[in-house]
């Protein structure tokens, strides 16, 4: 099955996660997409989505989803979002789609993060996709520095802008074997707004697209 056949696969699948009537939280990227390609197939009747994107907004106003804003639901059932890589603990590097901000705020207030992904994504140690790293634009060089002396390498996302006004910087080189302990080390360094590490909340289950069929992986 080739990539896209996976990821659609998946989309499909978490629609039976998904109740008629219902607030769901939308992720962003390739993978959410062919997610609201589904959603536009299917006969659910949805009440809304809270979006993690400028982006994702379009794509579900355009199939007539209404949108709601995070700050009009106190929480929410599902979330349906993509990663780069998921490791075995549902650990995620997420933010390669610069929605980090937006999708982790989302995850927060959502009962049950369900990641859909192509095998492609899950891996046992983080790290080899560039952890992605959300920087208010005035403090790039000296959030650079303090990502050198932890021994990553930050390569700044060139002609990219969040939806925050922020922006990227890719962190290369980082084995993370203590996912929580990065993403707690990364929080505390001023100008950082977000770190792509999804370890204090982590995804609840794992639809993984293979070869051959979906996976419904569950910790
Ligand atoms: O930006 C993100 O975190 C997205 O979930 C994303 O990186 C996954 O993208 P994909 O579904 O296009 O692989």
């Amino acid at each position: 099955l080739h990539q896209n056949e996976k990821k659609k696969l998946v989309a499909q699948s978490a629609l039976q996660y998904i109740q008629d009537e219902t607030i769901i939280g939308v992720g962003t990227g390739s993978t959410v997409n062919f997610f609201i390609e589904e959603l536009k197939k299917s006969n659910l009747r949805l009440k809304g989505a809270v979006s993690s994107s400028e982006e994702s907004t379009k794509r579900l106003k355009e199939i007539n989803i209404d949108i709601y804003e995070a700050n009009e639901v106190s929480k929410l059932d599902l979330y349906i979002d993509g990663a780069d890589e998921i490791n075995h603990n549902f650990e995620m590097i997420k933010g390669g789609g610069a929605a980090l901000t937006r999708e982790k705020i989302i995850a927060q207030i959502s009962d049950k993060f369900i990641c859909i992904a192509d095998e492609s994504k899950y891996v046992k140690t983080l790290g080899k996709f560039p952890l992605p790293i959300e920087v208010i634009p005035m403090a790039r060089s000296q959030v650079g520095r303090e990502i050198v002396k932890i021994g990553g390498d930050p390569v700044y996302r060139q002609n990219c802008i969040t939806d925050n006004g922020n922006i990227i910087l890719d962190v290369h080189n980082l084995m993370i074997n203590e996912p929580k302990n990065l993403e707690e080390q990364l929080n505390n360094i001023p100008g950082i707004v977000t770190v792509g590490l999804f370890a204090k909340r982590k995804a609840d289950i794992l639809l993984l697209g293979t070869s051959d069929c979906v996976k419904n992986i569950t910790l």
